[in-house]
């Protein structure tokens, strides 16, 4: 089984799972086999870009991926109709307004149920995934211990670059081409190789820094990486993309702003911010008292990287960003401090 089917399978049986009434199921059910763009739907088309040795076995997992999901959405089904309208024995009353899951027959002791709930950072995470398929692009996935080659070479950054410092990165003690990722960014070049162009991608994804860490910065971070590859595609388009996220995320109010900033696999380059959550632009210390925080990199991609996926520059442009989702989520929910979402502390995860 492909991995992009194997992640779809698994995030969609904790979805179907903690669907916590009809309407959610449905939305789950939706945003999987909608005609349009449902995410199972898009994964089967893509059996036209299959090798012919593979499409027979791409087909019968996408098929018996498609059978499961719809028998745990029947079966969550019926265990939210059930828990609604509990058929209740002989002589004993209904109480409509008893919450639901409580027992009928110990109406005055309502039980309230667990059912646990998706961490901040998956909900933001799957929210984007929906909001960028909905625009025709796909969901990717890459690995977390990376080549040199992807992490860094491919993407234009040179032997001699302070990111590849050893103090900079984890590599492996006794492999030094390999490395924990540090960005979402090599998936770039994967992609480019395997869909060719056009294409339209997303890549959520956890990725490792030898921070020292503060409010803004983890060791492990979460980052979404986009990128769109076509004849014509220019800034403007990056621009749309970008207000489109702010605008879904925060609500129209939000302001975006780009600064240049160097990344050696796009030309040109740019950091957006957007204004700070917590002090509203007044300056605090999780903004550095600038009234600003970065949450992406981005920029049109660089000619030597198309050329490292084999797409003729010549022939086409693209754009690439990389969001920090780490950062998305502490902006949506107003977290103070960056190092609460991995720190496994309940009370802070209780609220979500
Ligand atoms: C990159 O990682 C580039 N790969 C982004 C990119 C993609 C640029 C495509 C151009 C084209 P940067 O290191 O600036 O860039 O990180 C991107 C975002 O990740 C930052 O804006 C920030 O929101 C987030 N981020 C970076 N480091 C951390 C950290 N230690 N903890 C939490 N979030 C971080």
């Amino acid at each position: 089984m492909s991995k992009d089917l194997q992640k779809l399978h698994n995030e969609s049986l904790v979805h179907i799972a903690t669907a916590l009434d009809l309407a959610q199921l449905e939305a789950v059910e939706l945003s999987l086999f909608s005609r349009q763009n449902g995410r199972l739907t898009m994964l089967m088309k893509e059996i036209a870009t299959v090798l012919p040795a593979e499409k027979k076995a791409y087909g019968e997992s996408c098929n018996t991926v498609k059978e499961e999901l719809i028998g745990s959405i029947a079966k969550r089904r019926e265990e939210l109709t059930n828990v609604r309208w509990k058929t209740i024995a002989n002589d004993e009353r209904i109480d409509p307004s008893a919450p639901l899951g409580t027992s009928s027959s110990s109406m005055t002791r309502a039980q309230k149920k667990n059912y646990g709930s998706l961490h901040p950072i998956s909900r933001v995470q799957y929210d984007l995934e929906d909001l960028f398929t909905s625009m025709g692009f796909m969901v990717l996935d890459g690995p977390e211990l990376e080549s040199d080659y992807y992490n860094f070479e491919a993407l234009n950054i040179p032997a001699d670059h302070p990111a590849r410092d050893m103090h900079d990165t984890f590599y492996l003690k006794n492999n030094p081409s390999w490395v924990m990722r540090t960005h979402t960014s090599p998936v770039q070049v994967r992609a480019m190789e395997k869909y060719g162009a056009p294409l339209r991608a997303i890549v959520p994804g956890r990725c490792f820094r030898n921070e020292a860490t503060d409010p803004r910065h983890e060791h492990t971070l979460y980052q979404l990486e986009g990128l769109v590859i076509d004849r014509g595609i220019n800034f403007a388009h990056l621009k749309g993309i970008i207000a489109t996220v702010a605008k879904h995320l925060y609500g129209g109010e939000t302001k975006v702003r780009f600064l240049p900033k160097f990344y050696p696999f796009v030309e040109p380059g740019v950091r957006g911010e957007v204004t700070c959550f917590l002090c509203h632009g007044t300056g605090c210390r999780v903004c550095k008292n600038t009234g600003w925080l970065e949450i992406f990199g981005a920029g049109m991609m660089h000619p030597n990287v198309l050329r490292a996926g084999k797409i003729d520059p010549e022939k086409y442009s693209g754009l690439a960003f990389g969001l920090g989702l780490s950062r998305l989520v502490m902006l949506k929910y107003a977290i103070p401090d960056a190092r609460y979402a991995l720190g496994g502390d309940l009370r802070f995860l209780n609220q979500f």
